[in-house]
């Protein structure tokens, strides 16, 4: 049943609620599946142990673009928007995406690689990224997008966990006015990566590029050595569809697990539904823009599997929000007559900054639903948003989820439910939130705050954490025993509306891209002269949390600001330039506990420029350090 109003939204929750498995095969059956599942659900949070549609057997690309082709062959899949606005945008439509996917894929499988193989995939926001993808998905084999933005470092990392054996990329990117050399970058990745055996490289920049013998060959090249024909692998629905690394507490990120059946049904589900994507008169179909990278979760579920897999039409855009000014945004939706637009409120906060000189001028009339996801919403970008670009007719879906959920899990439903500034407010249905204290315990009612979890299953939970399945319990089912622990804080309020407060962890949120502070604390130690750091976020007008770093050196009397330099580019080196720290202060000590635990509340609220009140200090071990760190705050 498909919610047109929040009565059925209502409806919905009940069903999803007293009878889970009848609602998701209810939403699973309109999908295409080789064979029906025999099972709908199986699972317990202990192990963990997590199965959806249990004996079903599909292809997610058959539901993404061959089912399509029937009604839709010539309707456009997706719209490419280069980076610089004087070249052409292209449509392609499903046919067209449907005919290179089955071309790309019959090229991994002459390059060796078959159902199950890894293959990383390091590319531009260019339509050979979503086709890379596809086309791993529609030869079983399992795809780990690399966000451009990573260094060498983190890619030989990402590579190693997964054992890939192959990896696309292109020669370089455009980004803004820059032109970053892809290539180079896996070049340096490759050296420390012995299971790589192929690396593909699409033409983008024409930036100088060697090319190994026996090891690289032109994207190019290879489609001249292919046919366009291509059956999809049978796939189990618990396959494994991809792994997407993302930070968490420690210093080492996670490979989050997705499986084919379950991510299929939830991504397009909750695209149809929160953004209430439906073909309007005369079988008119919306113009989606999700402005994410494809690196991140939000561009595989958002940009390119949802969408495709609802038969819409999705725009993909290369380029930034401030080239070749702060008005970008505008014109692409100006000039591809954008429906809905889906953003982060790092962009939002950004482009405020600029003024209003950019938005004026621009036709935002096709703008029906406005989106957006990473962060919390502040009530200032809200209104800006509300009233600057959806001129005050457009509901904004203000989505919270995750990484490891697939999907969006708390939202409102476009211009269904109620909305409120700064609160994602109701659970989607089959998403049962609860909030527990420290100790676990449930708290209930309304008007109240804990740590968010989910107390059942629903289709895109991650299934493991990618060669390390005791990682995956310790994170996120060990913490309250019997539920998924998300990490955020929330308050639910005397109306029952969830807002997000944000981590309760150690993971930065930066412009939107998650980092841990363990991982940045860990690129600052390698630097020579480094003895020990401490990483803290804190409030930042535009990035939503900047980097703080507290750091002792050996030498503190040389330059400082030569060190702070060179730091930052161990950081970019080690990890890649998001994660350099916005302050640096170079301390003598850190607030230790008597067992030696840095005691980063206290670093947290000294960053936050809130040093009256820094709670009790009694129990450090050299309470004279706080003081020092307080005088020399940047
Ligand atoms: C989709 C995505 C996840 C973390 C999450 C939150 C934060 C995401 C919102 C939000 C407040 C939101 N995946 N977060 N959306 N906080 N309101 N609407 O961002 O894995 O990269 O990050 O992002 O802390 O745990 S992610």
């Amino acid at each position: 049943m498909k919610i047109r109003s929040f009565d059925d939204y209502q409806q919905a929750y009940q069903q999803s609620v007293t009878d889970p498995e009848g609602f998701w095969a209810g939403v699973a059956d309109t999908f295409l599946w080789r064979k029906r599942w025999d099972n709908v659900l199986e699972w317990n949070f202990t192990e963990p142990s997590i199965k959806w549609f249990l004996g079903g057997k599909l292809n997610i690309t058959e539901n993404c673009l061959d089912r399509h082709l029937a009604t839709k062959a010539d309707q456009p899949a997706l719209i490419f928007e280069p980076n610089d606005p004087t070249e052409p945008s292209q449509t392609l439509t499903y046919k067209v995406l449907h005919e290179r996917v089955c071309q790309f894929s019959n090229v991994l499988k002459r390059n060796g690689v078959q159902k199950g193989d890894r293959v990383c995939i390091y590319m531009p926001m260019v339509p050979e990224l979503a086709i890379a993808i596809l086309a791993c998905a529609r030869i079983g084999a399992v795809h780990s997008v690399v966000f451009g933005g990573f260094s060498a470092h983190s890619i030989a990392d990402r590579i190693n966990d997964a054992q890939c054996k192959l990896v696309v990329t292109s020669d370089g990117a455009f980004r803004g006015n820059k032109e970053i050399a892809l290539k180079a970058t896996v070049d340096d990745a490759l050296l420390t990566c012995p299971s790589v055996e192929k690396v593909i490289v699409l033409t983008r920049t024409r930036t100088p590029t060697s090319m190994i013998k026996g090891r690289d060959a032109w994207w190019e090249d290879e489609l001249k050595l292919v046919t366009t024909d291509c059956p999809a692998e049978e796939m189990d629905a618990e396959d494994m569809l991809f792994v997407l690394y993302t930070s968490g507490s420690t210093g080492k990120p996670k490979g989050v697990v997705h499986t084919c059946g379950g991510y299929m049904v939830y991504t397009s589900y909750t695209f149809e539904t929160v953004f209430q994507y439906q073909p309007g008169e005369e079988g008119r179909v919306p113009i989606f823009f999700c402005t994410a990278d494809i690196g991140w979760i939000t561009g595989h579920s958002y940009i390119v599997y949802g969408p495709l897999a609802s038969g819409a039409t999705t725009v993909l855009f290369e380029g930034i929000p401030t080239y070749p000014d702060a008005g970008r945004f505008w014109d692409v939706i100006d000039k591809h007559q954008v429906n809905i637009l889906y953003t982060a409120p790092t962009a939002i906060r950004s482009l405020m900054s600029f003024g209003l000189d950019f938005v004026k001028n621009k036709d935002l009339s096709s703008l029906q639903i406005l989106g957006s996801v990473g962060e919390p919403i502040n009530e200032e970008a809200w209104h800006w948003y509300h009233e600057n670009i959806g001129k005050g007719r457009c509901p904004i879906v203000d989505t919270w989820w995750q990484t490891e959920t697939a999907g969006i899990l708390i939202s409102p439903i476009a211009g269904l439910t109620p909305l409120k500034p700064t609160y994602a407010t109701l659970p989607l249905p089959g998403v049962q939130p609860i909030l527990v204290d420290e100790a676990g315990k449930e708290i209930e009612g309304n008007g109240v705050s804990g740590n968010l979890c989910l107390k059942f299953p629903w289709p895109g939970i991650l299934r493991t954490t990618y060669g390390d399945h005791e990682r995956c319990r310790q994170t996120y089912f060990a913490t309250y025993p019997g539920l998924y622990f998300t990490g955020d804080g929330c308050l639910r309020d005397e109306d029952g509306y969830y807002r997000i407060t944000g981590r309760v962890d150690d993971v930065l949120n930066v412009s939107g891209h998650r980092i841990g502070t363990a991982e940045v604390e860990n690129a600052i130690n390698m630097h020579l002269g480094v003895i020990e750091s401490a990483v803290v976020g804190y409030p930042h007008d535009i990035k939503g949390q900047g980097i703080y770093a507290y750091i002792i050196t050996d030498h503190p009397h040389q330059n400082p600001e030569l060190m702070k330099k060179d730091i930052l580019a161990t950081v970019a080196r080690m990890i890649g330039p998001i994660a350099k720290p916005d302050k640096i202060q170079f301390v003598s000590g850190l607030p230790k506990t008597r067992s030696g635990k840095i005691m980063r509340r206290i670093l947290r609220k000294i960053a936050e420029g809130e040093t009256s009140n820094l709670g009790d200090i009694t129990t450090l071990l050299d309470p004279a350090v706080v003081e020092e760190i307080k005088a020399g705050v940047v």
